[in-house]
């Protein structure tokens, strides 16, 4: 899969960081290949979100990712682009996430982590075709 969704969550759209981010992705030579600036509907987010109903955070997250307009994008690269990705995000705690990550970087709150990432290539096939089915 050389394809992953990515996602500058509204707090990250809010704080100005999108320019920030995309440069990042870009510079590491990942290619742009769609975006959309959108305010993700209910539904829409907790289809995306599915695997984490019923967890104490999933109406938090989903009220939080349907506020404002978030950044919904899809990168290009080398077989699992998925995982080059995740590991310039940084780990989902920002307090936790390494010096040189884009959540280690720029936020430091679980709530305002500023970016989603596909965790695997299944969940970049399955995102993408929820957020792109032209490209799926
Ligand atoms: P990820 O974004 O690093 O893939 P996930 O475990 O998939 O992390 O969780 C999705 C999002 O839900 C996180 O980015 C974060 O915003 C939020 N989240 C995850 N775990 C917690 C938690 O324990 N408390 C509050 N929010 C959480
Ligand atoms: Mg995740």
């Amino acid at each position: 899969m050389k394809r992953t969704l990515v996602i500058v969550k509204p707090d990250g759209v809010e704080r100005g960081l999108v320019g920030e981010i995309l440069s990042r992705l870009e510079q590491r030579q990942l290619r742009l290949v769609a975006a959309d600036l959108r305010t993700m509907d209910v539904a829409t987010a907790k289809r995306h979100y599915a695997e984490h109903e019923g967890k104490p955070f999933f109406d938090r997250l989903v009220a939080s990712i349907t506020s404002a307009p978030a950044l919904v994008m899809v990168f290009e690269g080398p077989d699992d682009t998925w995982r080059v990705v995740r590991t310039m995000i940084g780990a989902t705690n920002p307090a936790e996430a390494a010096p040189g990550t884009i959540r280690g970087d720029l936020a430091l709150e679980m709530d305002a982590n500023l970016i989603h990432g596909s965790d695997s290539a299944d969940a970049a096939q399955r995102e993408i075709a929820i957020f792109f089915p032209d490209l799926a």
